[in-house]
This record gives C-alpha cells, structure tokens and sequence, in this order.
C-alpha cells in the first residue's frame, strides 16, 4: 500500500500538505513541519516587500475555528529567497504568491520560481486592500496567464469561498494555463466581544478558517472537480483523517492543513495513519483507487 500522489508530475510521499499561512515564513518552521511527516509544504504568501500586517488584534479562536486579519506580513520575497537556502526538507516546498498588481504577481513568481517546486497564485487573501480578486474570473485568467507565460514551474492558484460560482472561477483558471486549483481559502466573518460590545479584530472582519468552513471546502471540491480536469488540492477543516478522507472521495488530488496545525503538529502522521487504515479496511492500495468515489453514486 502507498500514499504517494502525482498532483499534475509533482510526487509526494502523502497527501498532507502544509496549508499557506501557518509556520510558513522561517526555514526553521517549515524543516520542523517536514520532520512531523507532512507531504509537503506551502509559504506563507510572500509579496514583493516587507509586510508589517494589520494592527491587532488580528486572530483570534471561535467556537468552531479561527478568524483572523492577518494583512499578509511577510519578510518580502528578497529576504524569503534567502530563507529558503536553509530549507532542508526532503518533499516539495509550494511558494505562496500575492501582488498588489499582475505585475508584481509575476516579479514575485519569477524570482521565488527557482527556489520552489511550485509557485502557489494567492488570489483570495480576505484581508488586503483591493479585496478578494477572484471574486472576478477575467481577473484569474489574466493573473493566471501572465504568470504562467513567464515562470517555469506549475502552478497552482488558490480561491476563495467568497465567490458566486467557484467552479465557474477554477474553469478561468484551467483556461488559463494553471496546473492545478486550490480550493479554499478562508470565508470572511466576524467575531463579536459581548463584554466591550465591539468586532474582536482590528480590522472588524477576518477569515474564518477550521471547522466551520469544513463542508464548504468538500462542496467547492466536489462542484470544482465536476468541472475541471487538472488537479484540485483540498484545503479547509481538515482536523484529522475523516476529514482528510472525505475531501479526497470528493476529488481532491492532495490536502492541505492549516488550523490544525496550531493545536498539534504531528497532525500530519497521525492523518496518514488513518488514512493507511481505511485503505487497508476497503482493500484500496493506492490514493487514486479511491479518489473522487463520492461522485459515483
Ligand atoms: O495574511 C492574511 O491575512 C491571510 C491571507 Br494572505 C490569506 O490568504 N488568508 C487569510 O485568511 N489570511
């Protein structure tokens, strides 16, 4: 039995991938997620210069998750690039990408290329100026494309839930030369303090990520997948391998676990485990015997 997947030539050793945004900006933090079994790992999403971020407070916990206003901080991509020399782990490291422009999308790209496996298009941040810029699909095949014309590596482009049709956002994505979807960022919230009477972040509103967003990530899978043939990694309240399961009998090629890496960072073994032990309960040797099943009956 294997856990190994190919998302569109890129292999992993397992399906558990280190979502964007969690333990994504030091070497130090990425080679201790790789230690802790992931598959591979995403950066947090890196911008051409420095990001400070919002003012605070900008995360906090909700009864079922996370919101957070995070603003993106980022050391920029220069002194990234120098972090990634001391990168020392043995699976495919993803570079998560933001502009504040197409071009500066691409600069980005262009230079972090070298250093990555994969360049990760960040087209649904909730929490910069501009707002969310997959909310319009001739949006996503211009960034998509003018990335993609210059960068020599796959690319993948991240979307939000924040949509009216995600699937018809992934197909301008696919139109556009992306080799593969991600599938979803966080949906934006708010978390109210009965006490001051007042929204909890500084910036009022934030992403709301873990389990609340759960079945809103299966549902963008399974929709996504009907209407796209490159490959979707699944991302959103993947807290342990039921969750992780169901995402890929929705399609999913891989998954990524970003909230719950904060409670415990050995999340990632303890999904493949189970993941290992479902396959072996329904006689499944390989990750694509069962993928995308939830769309048989
Ligand atoms: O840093 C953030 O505020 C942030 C980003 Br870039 C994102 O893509 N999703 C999110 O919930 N927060």
């Amino acid at each position: 039995m294997s856990l190994s997947i190919d998302v569109g030539g890129v292999g992993f050793k397992n399906p558990c991938l280190l979502a964007a945004g969690v333990l994504g900006t030091t070497a130090s933090s990425l080679n201790r997620v790789v230690r802790s079994g992931a598959g591979g790992v995403i950066s947090k999403s890196i911008s051409l210069n420095p990001k400070p971020g919002n003012k605070g407070p900008v995360i906090s916990k909700t009864s079922c998750g996370w919101i957070n206003s995070m603003g993106l901080p980022n050391p920029g991509v220069d002194e990234f690039i120098d972090e990634l020399d001391r990168f020392s782990g043995d699976v495919p490291i993803v570079g998560s990408v933001y502009g504040s422009s197409p071009s500066e999308f691409k600069e980005v790209s262009n230079k972090i290329a070298d250093y990555v496996d994969v360049v990760e298009l960040n087209l649904s941040c909730p929490n910069v100026e501009g707002g969310i810029i997959c909310k319009d699909p001739d949006l996503v095949y211009r960034y998509t494309k003018n990335v993609k014309s210059s960068v020599n590596k796959p690319v993948w482009v991240k979307l939000s839930p924040n949509v009216n049709n995600i699937s018809e956002v992934a197909v301008m994505a696919e139109k556009a030369d992306a080799d593969g979807v991600v599938a979803i960022n966080t949906l934006t919230g708010m978390v109210i303090d009965i006490d001051t009477e007042l929204p909890v972040l500084g910036n009022q509103v934030g992403g709301v990520s873990g389990d609340a967003i759960h079945p809103i990530a299966v549902n963008a899978v399974y929709q996504i997948t009907k209407n796209i043939d490159i490959p979707v990694i699944g991302v959103g309240g993947i807290s342990n391998w039921k969750t992780a399961v169901e995402m890929i009998l929705a399609g999913a090629h891989a998954i990524q676990i970003g909230s719950a890496v904060n409670k415990n960072i050995n999340i990632f073994q303890e999904i493949n485990k189970g993941i290992k032990q479902y396959m072996k309960n329904k006689n499944y040797k390989k990750i694509t015997e069962f993928r995308g099943n939830a769309h048989k009956k």
